[in-house]
């Protein structure tokens, strides 16, 4: 919406009732199948395919429609290098000393540890950087609101465009993640906030098994 308050009628979708339950039990059913991939293939993605993924990301809600976020595609291999380069030295400091014993544990299952090819190997990088606040065109600050929220609301919808185009992804959060915004010159008003490393799973890629919260644990009716 622009500076002032004009509206327009909303242009959205509607179902018939029969064809709602089919498709929200279809669209469960093909999202119960997303999982976060740590093997890729570095087959390349078309370039188009990730732009309409980041389009979706940007299609999110926002505070006060500030759109407070950047996504920037990291695909130079020499930046990749130097970006793992740079996660993997803070990973190692986290694994050996910044993570408590309890938390190595919680991990165990998932088999992570320092090492993180995927920053070299996926067919692209996106980091994602919030905006604490915005400079506007005369370098005035102006306010973003609920930044955290907006930003996790637009991966999240990014994560779900990545598993509709057939692609993998994984949430990955070296921290801290500061090294991110030298790497990539951003300006000063954007902190990294993920890593997300997406692409063509690795040939024989394997996840962990695991279950998910049944309605009866995930929702409570009042
Ligand atoms: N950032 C580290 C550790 C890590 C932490 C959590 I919580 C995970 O779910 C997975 C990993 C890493 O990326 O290895």
């Amino acid at each position: 919406m622009a500076e002032s308050s004009t509206f327009i009628p909303y242009p959205g979708v509607q179902f018939e009732e029969e064809e709602m339950i089919r498709r929200s039990r279809d669209y469960y059913e093909f999202m119960n199948k997303r999982r976060s991939v740590r093997t890729f293939s570095d087959r390349p993605v078309p370039k188009e395919v990730i732009e309409n993924i980041l389009r979706t990301a940007g299609t999110a809600p926002s505070g006060a429609h500030k759109e407070p976020w950047t996504f920037c595609v990291v695909q130079d291999g020499e930046l990749r290098k130097e970006v793992r380069r740079l996660a993997e030295e803070e990973e190692y400091r986290n694994y050996n000393g910044r993570m408590s014993d309890r938390w190595l544990k919680d991990l165990e299952p998932f088999g992570t540890d320092y090492i993180k090819p995927f920053i070299e190997v996926a067919a692209a990088l996106i980091v994602v950087f919030k905006h604490s606040y915005t400079s506007d065109e005369a370098g005035k600050r102006a306010n973003n609101y609920y930044v955290n929220e907006s930003v996790g609301i637009a991966v999240g919808m990014m994560l779900a465009a990545v598993h509709n185009a057939g692609l993998v992804a994984l949430t990955h959060t070296p921290s801290p993640m500061n090294f991110l915004e030298k790497a990539l010159d951003r300006p000063p008003n954007e902190k990294a906030y993920l890593n997300i490393p997406i692409g063509y799973p690795a040939e024989g890629a394997e996840v962990p098994e695991l279950t998910r919260k049944g309605p009866d644990k995930l929702i409570k009716w009042y």
